[in-house]
């Protein structure tokens, strides 16, 4: 039973009418439900030609279609790319270069047409010479209907795969290179649910609260998986909304947030215990959390936190425990079957205390980059243990506590954002001379991007000159929240930026 689907199924195929996705104001879809609409959308997929191992990139409103198509190339064997809905015409491109889909579903937009000459933002044409891919939306009707193309169709059969076969492919970027799609296999998935599951203590009466993006591992694996395995319900709401999420929470038992949510609710003076009289856990990632907020949520709710680690390539890797203490400040200990070490420069494993890369091995560990080998193998030791490029230091317990990236990546609201994109496309802008990009605090975001930017000799910059320069190019959640204008950047001896400096000087750590 290798298919991760085949075991999904397996929890709640005793009792397939339970509910699954309750949608606010709207009938709850049950299992039963799904199970047939990701049968009806496999036999669409089929239909377009889609194949075991062929990508289908997937950038979608989150709704219980999304769920369903995610569902059906699980069904079929084929890779789901899902992509951030916030990227622009620009970025996707570099997506569909690069993965070269049979199938791109779409959201559906009021000036979409899928009549590949009548779609002039995207490049229909993927550059690898293969085949055109076959553009579909979620509209119930219209050209290029999912929906419509699956009407009376089903596609019952689950293709037997391989634990190594890969399911899904997640992007992911590094400090220079470009995005690199990293590819999870059935097996990988289907070990982090499991441990996760029994972890955390889910169970078939358990509520989630889901108010995550779908189109990252946290939202679509971690939290649905850990409900599916229970055959739980799921309250499925469309985004983060503090006053959605408050209703929510009458009747749910977890809910599994990026340190924003937590932000948010303490941000309500009257939010409390009496908010949460069902919940049984709060679980908190994708970002660091706070003692600040940790503390506070505690004082105010009666809850703590329970704060875990992971990231694209690994899923999760570490989790603070569901019995016993929950530590500020720490993300907990390793998973059941996940071996975690902390090494230095030369690789060697350092004692308790001591602070160095953070390195993962285990059934959750990534088949790779895709068509990336020497990246791939640049991220790997020979003897299987992946290199984070997290810092951080174990304790005697073996509680891994974080302290910082061995890159400068900034993460906003659980969003990754990599500078050297941003200073890219700034650097291009006329009458840029150069640019320096950091995070700095944010109270709702935890980090924010910060621009420092250097005119051209000759030239005079104003703000307005910076939005333009991002402006339809990089999705709005990375353009500078705050931009300096200024002479130079600060720069070491070897002529390298001193982004620790620009960060300093402006509240940062
Ligand atoms: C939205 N905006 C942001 C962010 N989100 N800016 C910076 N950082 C962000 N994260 C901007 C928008 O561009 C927009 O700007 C304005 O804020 C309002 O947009 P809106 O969509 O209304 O924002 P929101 O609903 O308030 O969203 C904030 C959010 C959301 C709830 C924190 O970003 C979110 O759901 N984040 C979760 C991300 C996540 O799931 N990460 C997991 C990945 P403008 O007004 O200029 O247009 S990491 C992962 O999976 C690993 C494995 C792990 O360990 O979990």
């Amino acid at each position: 039973m290798a298919n991760l689907y085949d075991l999904l199924r397996s929890r709640f195929e005793g009792d397939p009418e339970r509910p699954f996705l309750a949608v606010p104001e709207a009938e709850p879809r049950s299992y039963a439900d799904l199970d047939s609409r990701s049968a009806a959308f496999a036999a669409a997929l089929v239909e377009s030609a889609v194949e075991p191992g062929d990508r289908v990139v997937v950038q979608v409103d989150k709704c219980p279609d999304a769920v369903a198509l995610y569902l059906a190339c699980l069904r079929i064997g084929a890779v789901i790319v899902p992509l951030n809905v916030a990227y622009t015409a620009e970025e996707v491109r570099y997506y569909l270069d690069d993965a070269t889909p049979r199938v791109v579903v779409v959201r559906p937009e009021p000036e979409f047409d899928p009549e590949p000459e009548r779609r002039p933002e995207f490049n229909p044409e993927p550059e690898r010479g293969s085949e055109p891919s076959t553009w579909l939306t979620l509209d119930e009707e219209g050209h290029g209907s999912l929906p419509e193309l699956a009407a009376g169709r089903s596609h019952t059969a689950v293709l037997p795969r391989d634990t190594d076969d890969i399911a899904a492919m997640l992007y992911t970027s590094g400090t220079t290179g470009r995005p690199k799609g990293a590819m999870l296999t059935h097996g990988n998935l289907a070990s982090n649910a499991l441990a996760l599951n029994s972890l955390w203590g889910f169970g078939p009466q358990d509520v989630l609260l889901h108010a995550l993006p779908v189109f990252h591992v946290h939202g679509l694996f971690v939290a649905l998986h850990c409900a599916m395995l229970s055959a739980a319900k799921v309250i499925f709401l469309p985004r983060f909304d503090t006053r959605a999420v408050r209703r929510g929470l009458r009747e749910a038992t977890v809910m599994m947030g990026v340190p924003t949510f937590y932000n948010r609710l303490l941000a309500e003076p009257d939010f409390g215990r009496g908010d949460c009289t069902a919940m049984r856990l709060f679980i908190s990632g994708s970002a660091p959390l706070s003692e600040t907020v940790f503390r506070a949520f505690t004082e105010r709710t009666g809850h703590t936190i329970l704060e875990r680690y992971g990231m694209t390539e690994a899923g999760m890797i570490t989790s603070n425990p569901l019995r016993g203490d929950r530590k500020a400040g720490s993300v907990g200990f390793a998973l059941p079957d996940v071996d975690l070490r902390v090494v230095d420069e030369a690789s060697k494993e350092l004692e308790p205390g001591e602070v160095g890369e953070v390195e993962a091995r285990g059934p959750n560990l990534f088949a790779g980059y895709w068509q990336m080998e020497e990246k791939t193998r640049a991220a790997f030791h020979a003897n299987g243990f992946f290199r984070t490029g997290d810092i951080g230091s174990l304790d005697s317990e073996g509680r891994l506590q974080l302290a910082g990236r061995a890159s400068d990546m900034i993460i906003s609201g659980g969003f990754n954002i990599y500078p050297k994109e941003i200073e890219l496309c700034l650097d291009e802008a006329p009458g840029i001379g150069e640019s320096a990009v950091v995070g700095l605090p944010d109270a709702d975001f935890g980090e924010q991007v910060a621009a420092f930017v250097v005119p051209a000799p000759g030239h005079a910059l104003q703000e307005t000159d910076i939005r333009r320069a991002v402006e339809g190019r990089l999705a709005r959640f990375k353009h500078p929240k705050q931009i300096f204008i200024v002479d130079t950047l600060p720069r070491n001896a070897m002529g390298k930026v001193q982004k620790a400096a620009l960060r300093k000087a402006h509240g940062g750590g």
